[in-house]
């Protein structure tokens, strides 16, 4: 049939069809701007602004080395032009300052010069919704964040402890990564990376939220929850809305796990009941801006599901890494669990929150672990006017990304002796505890950025979720060392991280076999 036929195109290599031409051109296209955006890269080098990492594919860029390994791409091109230097990600410009003047820099810069909202909401929006976080005026995420943080008093991490413990213990008994309903199994291997996420959503909705809040996971949210993440990836930083599975998915979330937060507060409205020290109560009291504006019903919702998620990752992966460097050094085990005994007695009564403060060897495990492990290789701040870098000639200009990477100085010889080691026993020394720049940069960097070590950043963004993460983890792995011996599956080492999904993971296998302790 003469409408199948190839369309022809008449040229001076006589006929060819269509596709030919088609290929041929776009073969030609990216050839030039190959070769164009490599001699623009050669002979145009602005003397004024930070050298870009050399790269052949214009918009793609140095996406590959970055997502591969960010660590080694920021190492190496400091080599090459020292801690501050642009390169191309996905069609974004995006300059780095690395070191802790570098930390300052972005993550105390200026509100009129530097916004994360820009950087982060095409991502964050679509998964919490409306309304908070980045998809506000930063004036009112203070105040969201001020909200939450309200909650997270001490009496509330009180009441916490106890919760989390029930919750772990009840995730042993039925799940099949431990006891699966047999009390009396003594050994098994656990996919961690299957087990602390799913623990680390329980024990974070229970506290953070509310007994109901809990319940539903039981139900209906586990799965929308694990839609929401699959739509929460650095494929969606870079394409939004691109139309694939995942992204109808989180779409479809968001509605049903928001709507079922409005039943939640619709109900606790209704009975007046706002006893639990959770954050849904707290903004249910409390959550009035400055300027008398309460904060919706549906704002409050989405808060839940923003808290929740980023409770969620960074808790989950640190947890894994904890369990899998202890597992790698059997004797840390059994000090750790002389510690429960030298803080709880030789009984081992339940721990409790100011038991978690005597227990530093714990929290040092847990500080090194975030050392070694900062769950966010990246944080980025969109350029809102032209920025002049402190002590350099550059202008980072308006349009350009920011990227802070606080997890380079933490594994910096000059920060951190043998810095690739796992050694709790570091932050016993003074030195490690507080800001090691030296007196003449001590003048330059201003306060909260000046440490080596911000694994909860610094500035006006700073995590809020500090403490509760020690609470969380602390009990978590009160309770493994009680409960359990374990090596790493197959006697492996610990693995090395995963750069492909929005926080550091170790890479697969990160599987445990475990023995119980005989009581
Ligand atoms: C295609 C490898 O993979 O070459 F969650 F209430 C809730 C952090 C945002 C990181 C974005 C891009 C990586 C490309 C790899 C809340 C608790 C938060 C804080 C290239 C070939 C979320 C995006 C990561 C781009 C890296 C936003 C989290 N505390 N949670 N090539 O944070 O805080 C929250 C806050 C972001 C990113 C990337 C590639 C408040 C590849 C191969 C492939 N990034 N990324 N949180 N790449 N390749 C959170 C900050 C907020």
């Amino acid at each position: 049939m003469a409408v199948l036929a190839p369309l022809v195109i008449p040229s001076a290599f006589g006929s060819l069809p269509l596709s030919y031409v088609l290929a041929g051109g776009t073969l030609v296209f990216v050839v030039l701007s190959v070769v164009f955006n490599v001699l623009q890269q050669v002979l145009f080098r602005n003397p004024n602004q930070p050298p870009v990492v050399f790269h052949f594919l214009p918009w793609f860029g140095s996406a590959v080395s970055y997502g591969m390994d960010p660590y080694k791409f920021f190492e190496d091109n400091r080599k090459k032009f020292g801690d501050v230097f642009t390169f191309v990600l996905l069609g974004r410009r995006m300059t780095v300052a690395l070191g802790p003047k570098g930390n300052d820099f972005i993550l105390n810069g200026k509100l009129s010069d530097v916004s994360a909202e820009e950087a982060y909401a095409h991502l964050t929006t679509p998964v919490f919704g409306r309304g908070v976080i980045y998809d506000c005026p930063n004036a009112r995420l203070m105040e969201q964040k001020k909200f939450a943080k309200s909650a997270l008093t001490v009496p509330a991490f009180r009441s916490y402890v106890p919760l989390i413990a029930a919750e772990v213990r009840k995730y042993w008994l039925k799940s099949p990564e431990f006891f699966e309903g047999d009390i009396s199994r003594q050994k098994g291997t656990t996919r961690l990376m299957k087990a602390m996420p799913e623990m680390t959503i329980f024990t974070a909705s229970r506290t953070l939220q509310g007994k109901d809040v809990r319940a539903k996971f039981d139900e209906s949210f586990a799965d929308l929850y694990h839609d929401l993440d699959r739509g929460f990836t650095p494929i969606h930083f870079v394409f939004p809305n691109i139309p694939i599975s995942s992204t109808f998915k989180r779409n479809a979330a968001q509605k049903k796990v928001s709507d079922t937060y409005m039943e939640v507060i619709n109900e606790r409205r209704r009975t007046g009941d706002l006893s639990e020290l959770d954050i849904l109560n707290t903004c249910l009291r409390d959550a009035v801006y400055k300027d008398g504006v309460r904060m919706t019903d549906r704002e409050i919702a989405n808060l839940m599901i923003g808290i929740l998620m980023g409770g969620q990752h960074t808790s989950a992966a640190t947890s894994t890494w904890a369990i899998l460097h202890l597992g790698a050094e059997p004797e840390l085990q059994e000090r750790l669990l002389q510690e429960q005994i030298d803080v709880c007695g030789p009984e081992l009564r339940d721990v409790q929150y100011d038991d978690l403060q005597q227990m530093s060897l714990l929290n040092n495990v847990i500080r090194e672990t975030l050392r070694m492990h900062p769950p966010l290789h990246s944080l980025m701040r969109k350029v809102m006017s032209d920025l002049s870098v402190a002590g350099t000639r550059y202008i980072v200009p308006r349009g350009d990304y920011v990227l802070a990477a606080p997890g380079v100085p933490m594994i910096d010889n000059q920060y951190f002796k043998e810095p690739r080691t796992f050694n709790p026993e570091r932050w016993l020394e003074a030195k490690n505890m507080i800001n090691l720049a030296d007196s003449s940069d001590a003048a330059t960097i201003s306060k909260g950025a000046r440490s080596p070590y911000l694994p909860f950043g610094a500035g006006r963004h700073r995590c809020i979720g500090e403490q509760f993460a020690y609470v969380q983890l602390g009990t978590i792995m009160s309770l493994f060392i009680r409960e359990f011996k374990w090596t790493i599956y197959g006697g492996a080492k610990v693995p090395t991280p995963d750069y492909s999904s929005m926080v550091t993971l170790p890479g697969e296998p990160s599987s445990i076999t475990w023995t119980r302790r005989t009581k």
